[in-house]
Parts: C-alpha cells; structure tokens; sequence
C-alpha cells in the first residue's frame, strides 16, 4: 500500500515545517504526530483549529496517520457558521494549540492541545486510500457551506500529478502565508512539501516583505492567490529588492481565482519570470496546469490559460456553444462526496464526470482557457469562494433590513468584491454599512463580508418575483 508521507517514516534532521519562527524537523513532526495519533485513534472525526502555527501541522499529519477524518476551522468563523460545521460534522475532539482561545461554540467538544514533542515510536499502519482524510467546506451558492469529503488517494494523486508538472523534488522549499484550512494552503502548501519530504515556511500573514526574506533566504517555490500576486505587482513598481528575490524563485504558482493578465505582464517585466497558474477546486483538488517549461519569460506560453489538465484527469466540455462549455471532470483525483448532502452529491455529478460550474475553451494548443462559471450567485474574493446566499440570509436577520441581494463586482486587489444592496425598512435610517459587515463577519466570516452597501427602494424584480441581479450590476 502506498504510504502518503513516506518522509515521515524516515524521521530526518530536516527541517518540515516552520512557521515564522517555530520550526519542526521530520523526526520532531513525526514523534509528536504519532504521540498524538496514538491519542486520536479511533476518534471519528476531529476538529482542527487551522492557525498557522507547527500545532496545526502537528494535528493534521496526527489525524492523518491515525485515519482519522479532519475538519480544520477557520479560527476567524463566525457563530453561525461554526455552529453549522460543528453540527454537520459532528467532531469527537477538536484539536488546538495549547495557548488557542478556543469559541464558546467548541465548548461542547472534548479539546486536546497538539503537543510539539512526544516519545519515538513505530508509527501506526497506513490506512485504507479510499478512507476520508479530510472534510473541507466550501460555499454553494446557496444555504451553508458543505463538506467535501477528500480521501486519501486524491490528496496522493493530485500532489504527485503537481510533482510531475512543476519537478517539485525533496530539495524544494515552499514558501507561502495561505490560510490552512481550504485546498490550497494545507493540501497544496503543507502536505505537499510533506509529501515530497521538502520544507515549508509559512509566514503566518502575507506580506511581501515576508516573501522576500524568505526567498532570499533560499525558498525556491512561492503559492499564492491572485491577490497576493497582485500586491506583489504593485510593491515590485517600488523597490528592486523584491524583483531580485521573485526572480531567484525556482517557481512562482497562482490559483484559487484567475490572475489578471495585467499583473502576469508586470511581474514578468519586472523579475523576468512568467507566474504558473494552475486550477483546481476543493471537491477535484487539481485540474491543470501550465507547466513551466512551456512557461519562458518571453511570453511563450500565453497568460489567462490554466494549462493542460494534470496526469490523471479526464476533462471534458459539455454543452459546448461557440467553443464554450462547462468544464466536467474525472480522475483519482475527485471527493467521495458531500458529508451528510447526498442529494447535493447526486447534483454534483453528470455519471462519473464531476460538473465543475466553470465554463471553458480550449485553445489550439490544448490550453484550457476559463472563462467563467455558470452560477452567478458565486463570487471569487481574494481567493476565497463565497456563496451570495448565506450573507443574503445573514443579512436579512439584521434589525432595519427589509430586503438584500449580494453580487460580486470586479476588483483590482480581490478579484471580485462583494457588494450588499439593501432595502431598508426605513429609508431616513438605514442600517450602516460598517454594521452590516460586522454582523456578517460574526455570523459567518470576515472573509464573506459586504466591502461596499448600497440602498435601494426596492430590488429590481420581474414576474416571477426574482431578483434581476444583473440589473443590480448595470445600474450601479
Ligand atoms: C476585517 N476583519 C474583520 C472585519 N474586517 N474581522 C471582523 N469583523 C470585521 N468587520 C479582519 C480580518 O479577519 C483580518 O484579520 C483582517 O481584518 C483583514 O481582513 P481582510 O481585509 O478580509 O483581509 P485581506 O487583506 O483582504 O486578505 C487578503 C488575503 C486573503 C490575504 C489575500 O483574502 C486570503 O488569505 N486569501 C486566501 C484564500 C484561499 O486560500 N483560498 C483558497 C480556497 P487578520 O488581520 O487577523 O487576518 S480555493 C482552493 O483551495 C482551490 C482548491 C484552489 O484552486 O486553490
Ligand atoms: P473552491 O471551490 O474554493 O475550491 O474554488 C474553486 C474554483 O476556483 C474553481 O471552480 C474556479 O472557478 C476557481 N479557480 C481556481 N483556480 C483558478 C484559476 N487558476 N483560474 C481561474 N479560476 C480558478
């Protein structure tokens, strides 16, 4: 059976992780994991409180070799959401750092504190690769997040795919400030330096001061959402050092949301180095890849594609009009489902062929090039995916607010930022815009909050009494 963190095995002086200061060898990350392995076997399923922090690394490779599902929270959730999560997901024990002020909303569950230490001890037998490792939510377009149950051979297959692509060896060291609890920051950017039995330095905040140190300091790969690219773009047109150390980078990677091709453009003319995008999603892990060899400087490989899908992955467009079509997939690579939401998971698939939502053309070349996506009530912010139906719902609860409708508008940091249009019960006192976003930050995230409110008299409706949110947009 294939393990899925050999180097864990191997137990080396190697540095694994670090976390700003805070750094664990393989052999430091492997007795303390398995100390608390041996805790959690036979948990069900755990809570991982996701600070980036060696304690979370601890907790994720703990449940990992137990076979033990995960759930990592986003320490920043909000009362309802992480009432909803905790309910769907129904935790045993939530695992935490020692000084973690942990939510009343936890209070229910059993806590252990990931401990950075243990005894040295024959680690337990690798589980099955079709067992659930981890359970990561991720907003529908309407109602609560769901949760992608992710197995263990789709973690293995889609980290060895990107290995493939981008050379990723032992000697590369990962240097990224993701939050680790979604795709991108703890399967990509934790487990997969640990697959790899390479190093990770996370800087516990984007910044790009942080990005240059430690690529200076010998960080050969950088992962990044689009708008920490972007900020990258706008400091590189204020200092050189940055260019230096960008350009020193064996890899420069984006994904989550699409880059723009402006800051591709200006990050290549500043540091002579093309940024490789790639595309995935929470339920497929993923897809495609430019790969870096068809990625010269000099504009070879043209930005605004996602490359060509990874060793593994069967894509296909359906529904094609004018070269366009939805993009659905199959491979290793794909969930097992959405806990508890059969129906959702019934929806989800067309056959064997996962319906990504995300409209595509493919170029003469094979280079998938996205488009867009079929729901409008998504909205891609800074990386993150959010559904317009929870904050509709979360803002209705609020005292004054007779209606509300949220869409996304373009932004040149976020992507897309989220905009609230608001009916007030009463037009000479409406509901600040600051108090709407600090109620949706409480109830569901900071991330899903409104950035800009407008008021309207009425939403603009037709026939059937729904929203015209395109209407919405135009207007504004
Ligand atoms: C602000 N904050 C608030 C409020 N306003 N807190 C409570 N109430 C409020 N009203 C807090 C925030 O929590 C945060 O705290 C700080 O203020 C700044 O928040 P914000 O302005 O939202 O942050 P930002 O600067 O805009 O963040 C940009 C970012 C972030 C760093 C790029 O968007 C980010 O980390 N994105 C990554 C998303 C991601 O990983 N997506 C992957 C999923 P504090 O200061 O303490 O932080 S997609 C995926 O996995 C698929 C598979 C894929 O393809 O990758
Ligand atoms: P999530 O559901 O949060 O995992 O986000 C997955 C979605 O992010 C995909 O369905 C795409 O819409 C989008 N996405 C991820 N990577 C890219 C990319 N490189 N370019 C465009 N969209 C992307």
């Amino acid at each position: 059976m294939t393990v899925l963190l050999p180097a864990l095995h191997a137990a080396s002086g190697r540095e694994a992780v670090r976390f700003t200061d805070r750094a664990l060898t393989y052999a430091e990350l492997a007795t303390a994991a398995g100390s608390l392995a041996a805790r959690i076997a036979g948990a069900g399923r755990v809570a991982i409180w996701a600070t980036p922090t060696p304690e979370t690394a601890v907790a994720v490779v703990a449940a990992l070799l137990a076979g033990v599902a995960a759930v990592p929270l986003n320490p920043k959730t909000g009362e309802r959401e992480l009432a909803h999560i905790v309910s769907d997901s129904a935790p045993s024990v939530v695992l935490a750092g020692a000084d973690d002020q942990l939510p009343a909303g936890l209070a229910g569950i059993s806590r252990i504190d990931a401990p950075l230490t243990g005894a040295a001890s024959a680690l337990p037998a690798e589980p099955s690769p079709e067992s659930p490792a981890l359970i990561i939510y991720t907003s529908g377009t309407t109602g609560p997040p769901k949760g992608a149950v992710v197995p263990r051979r789709a973690i293995a297959s889609t980290l060895d795919a990107l290995a493939e692509a981008w050379q990723w060896t032992a000697d590369d060291v990962l240097v990224h400030a993701l939050p680790l609890f979604h795709v991108h920051g703890l399967i990509l950017g934790i487990l997969g330096p640990l697959r790899r039995g390479g190093s990770v330095r996370h800087l516990g905040r984007f910044s790009t001061e942080g990005v240059t140190g430690e690529l200076l300091a010998g960080a050969t790969m950088l992962f990044g959402v689009p708008t920490m690219y972007h900020r990258l773009a706008e400091a590189l047109e204020k200092g050189r050092e940055l260019a230096g150390a960008l350009a020193r980078a064996r890899l420069l990677v984006s994904g989550s949301a699409a880059l723009p091709v402006h800051d591709h453009e200006r990050i290549t003319a500043a540091t002579g180095r093309q940024v490789v995008e790639r595309y995935g999603m929470t339920e497929t892990l993923m897809l495609c890849s430019v790969l870096p060899a068809a990625a010269p400087a000099d504009g070879g490989s043209r930005p605004g594609t996602v490359g060509v899908p990874l060793r593994g992955v069967e894509l296909r467009l359906v529904d094609e009009a004018d070269g366009i079509g939805e993009i659905q997939v199959r491979g290793p690579n794909l969930f097992l489902g959405y806990l508890n939401r059969p129906d959702a998971t019934a929806a989800a698939f067309d056959g064997d062929w996962f319906r990504t939502g995300d409209l595509a053309s493919v170029d003469e070349d094979g280079q998938i090039r996205i488009v867009g996506r079929k729901a409008t009530d998504l909205i891609k912010s800074g990386g993150y995916k959010i559904g317009a139906g929870e904050i509709e719902n979360a803002l209705l609860e609020y005292p004054g607010v007779s209606e509300a409708a949220v869409t996304g508008e373009a932004d040149p940091d976020l992507g897309e930022r989220i905009v609230a249009w608001i009916v007030p019960d009463d037009p000479a006192a409406p509901p600040g815009a600051a108090e709407l976003a600090d109620h949706v930050a409480r109830r569901l995230s900071p991330h899903k909050r409104p950035r800009t409110v407008r008021y309207l008299p009425a939403l603009p409706r037709n026939e059937m009494g729904k929203i015209m949110k395109r209407s919405l947009s135009e207007g504004a």
